[in-house]
C-alpha cells in the first residue's frame, strides 16, 4: 500500500470515527437539521394512533371586544371569548374530537389564535403562530380540529403577544368515562390578575415594563410593582402591579358563589390563568386532598393550601362543612387577594380581606407530590439532555432562554431538538433573580423519577429543575415561561423532532 492510499484509509477510518461521534450527539451541531412538519405524515400517523370515540364536540369561540361585569360595580372594556371571562367552559369525553371554529372579531387588524393549554394533541392544531399555522386574521375564521388525548383539567387561550392578559381565556375539562375518584359535584375555579381596561392595557403594561427600572423613576411607575417578595418563590414574586384578582371572573366584594350540602364531597378545578401572579389557595375552614396536577393524577396528599403558578392546574377533594366559606386566593408575595364563596347554609359572608389561617398552614407545591402508579414514567435511560437555562433580568427586561431572546421572525433558527422516541431530559438552571413557570406544549413531562406529571412547573430563582418525558408526539414545540410579559419579550425556546 503506498503512502497516498494508507492516508485514504486512515482519514476514511477517522471519518467513519467523527461520524460516530456526530451521531451520538447530533442535533444542536448540525447547523440545519430537517424538522419534522407540523402537517407533515409524523404528526398525522400520531393522530390516528390516538383513541377516538368518534364523537365531535363542535363549538363556536368569538374573540371580540366585551364590556366586563367583573361584579360590585366594577366594569372592564376588554377582548372575550362570547363577551364573558372566563369563557363558557368546553367539556367532553377523552377521545372525542373537539371541533372548535375560532372567528377573530378583535379589533384594528389583530391577528389571533387558540392554544389548548396542556393537550397533547396533533401539533398542527396547537395555536402557536407561525410555528404551527399561520396567525388567524381580524375578519377571518378557523376551526380546530384534534382528538383529546388525555382526562384532566386544562383551558385554553391565544397564543399571540399578551392577549392572554386580557380576557380570553376559558375551562377546557377532558372527562374521564371511567372516572375513579368518588364525587357528588364539581366546580371549575380559574384565578385571573387583572389589568385591562381598568388601569390600562397589558401593551401598556410591558412598554412600561420594557422601559426597565433604570428608565423609571419610582413615582412615575405606574404597572411595575417593586418590592413584591415571598419567601415560598425565594424572593421577587411578580412584577406587575394589578388592580383585581379574580375568581371565575368576579371581584372579592360581590364573588362567585358555589352552592352545596354539608358533607358533600366536592372536586375542585383549579386553574391560574395569570399573567404574572402565583397564588396561594386555601378554602376558610377546609383541608384540601390534591388528586391532580395539571390533569394528571397524582398520590392523593392532605394540603391546607396551594401555590399555583401561572398555567398550572390542581385537582382537590373537599368534603363541604356547614356555613359560608371563603375560598381565597392571595397573590403570593403582592399583598391582594381574590375570593369566592362556598355556602352551604345561609349566614352572612366573610369580609372581601378575609385571610383564613389555612394560607399559613401545609401549603403544598409540585415538588412534594408524587405520580399516580398508573401515569408514572417507566424508568429507562435517558437518550438526550438539554440545559435549558433561565437568563435576564429586570433592568433590561431581557427574559430569555439561554441568553438568547426567541426570534419570532426566525422561528426555527436554533431549536432544541429531539427525536421520536427517545426519552428527554431537559435541565432548567434558573440564573435569574425571579421564578419562572415553565411550560411545555404537547407533553407532559414528569418531575425527577417519581415526581408528578406536568406541563408548567415553577422554577425557583438560582434554582434547578430536572424534568423527564417521552418523546411521543412529534413536531414543533414551545417550551417558555407562562409570564405573558417574560414570554412575550422572548423567554421561549422551540423543542422540535427532527426528521
Ligand atoms: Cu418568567
Amino acid at each position: 500500500m503506498n503512502s497516498i492510499n494508507r492516508r485514504s484509509v486512515l482519514l476514511a477510518g477517522l471519518g467513519v470515527a467523527g461520524a460516530g461521534t456526530l451521531a451520538a450527539c447530533s442535533g444542536d451541531s448540525s447547523p440545519t437539521p430537517v424538522l419534522v412538519d407540523p402537517s407533515g405524515s409524523a404528526v398525522a400517523a400520531t393522530e390516528k394512533k390516538r383513541r377516538s370515540t368518534g364523537r365531535t364536540r363542535n363549538v363556536t369561540l368569538t374573540a371580540a371586544p366585551a364590556v366586563l361585569d367583573l361584579g360590585g360595580g366594577v366594569t372592564a372594556r376588554s377582548w372575550a371569548y362570547g363577551g364573558q371571562a372566563p369563557g363558557k367552559e368546553i367539556r367532553l369525553s377523552v377521545g372525542d374530537t373537539l371541533a372548535a371554529e375560532l372567528s377573530n372579531q378583535l379589533p384594528n387588524r389583530t391577528t389571533t389564535s387558540i392554544h389548548w393549554h396542556g393537550l397533547a394533541m396533533r401539533n398542527d392544531m396547537d395555536g402557536v403562530p407561525p410555528v404551527t399555522q399561520q396567525s388567524v386574521r381580524a375578519g377571518a375564521k378557523f376551526t380546530y380540529r384534534f382528538v383529546t388525548d388525555a382526562p384532566g383539567t386544562y383551558f385554553f387561550h391565544p397564543h399571540v403577544g399578551l392577549q392572554l392578559d386580557r380576557g380570553l381565556y376559558a375551562p377546557l375539562i377532558v372527562e374521564d368515562p371511567e372516572e375513579p375518584l368518588a364525587y357528588d359535584d364539581e366546580w371549575v375555579v380559574v384565578l385571573d390578575d387583572w389589568v385591562d381596561g381598568v388601569t390600562g392595557t397589558p401593551d401598556e403594561v410591558l412598554a412600561e415594563l420594557r422601559q426597565g427600572m433604570g428608565g423609571m423613576d419610582g413615582m412615575s411607575m405606574k404597572f411595575m410593582l417593586m418590592g413584591a417578595e415571598s419567601e415560598l418563590l425565594c424572593g421577587d414574586a411578580g412584577d406587575v402591579r394589578y388592580p383585581y384578582h379574580l375568581v371565575n371572573g368576579r371581584v372579592p366584594t360581590d364573588p362567585a358563589v358555589h352552592r352545596g350540602k354539608p358533607g358533600q364531597r366536592v372536586r375542585l378545578r383549579l386553574v391560574n390563568a395569570g399573567g404574572d401572579t402565583a397564588y396561594r389557595v386555601a378554602l376558610g375552614g377546609h383541608r384540601m386532598t390534591v388528586t391532580h396536577t395539571d390533569g394528571f393524577p397524582v398520590e392523593h396528599q392532605q394540603v391546607d393550601a396551594l401555590l399555583i403558578g401561572m398555567g398550572e392546574r390542581y385537582d382537590v377533594l373537599v368534603t363541604l362543612g356547614d356555613g359560608v366559606f371563603p375560598l381565597v386566593a392571595l397573590a403570593e408575595g403582592k399583598d391582594a387577594t381574590g375570593m369566592a364563596l362556598v355556602r352551604t347554609a345561609s349566614g352572612g359572608a366573610p369580609r372581601a380581606t378575609v385571610r383564613p389561617k389555612e394560607l399559613d398552614g401545609r401549603i403544598l407545591t409540585a415538588s412534594r407530590l408524587r405520580a399516580a402508579d398508573d401515569v408514572r414514567l417507566p424508568s429507562r435511560k435517558v437518550d438526550r439532555v438539554h440545559r435549558v437555562e433561565l437568563t435576564g433580568g429586570m433592568d433590561k427586561y431581557d427574559w430569555a432562554i439561554n441568553g438568547k431572546p426567541y426570534d419570532m421572525a426566525d422561528p426555527t433558527a436554533s431549536p432544541l431538538t429531539i427525536e421520536e422516541g427517545q426519552r428527554v431530559r431537559l435541565d432548567f438552571v434558573n440564573g435569574t433573580e425571579m421564578w419562572h413557570p415553565m411550560h411545555l406544549h404537547g407533553h407532559t413531562y414528569q418531575l425527577g423519577n417519581t415526581g408528578p406529571r406536568k406541563d408548567t412547573s415553577i422554577v425557583l430563582p438560582r434554582g434547578k429543575l430536572s424534568v423527564v418525558f417521552d418523546a411521543d408526539n412529534p413536531g414543533r414545540w414551545m417550551l417558555h415561561c407562562h409570564n405573558a410579559y417574560h414570554a412575550e419579550v422572548g423567554m421561549m425556546a422551540l423543542v422540535a423532532y427532527r426528521n
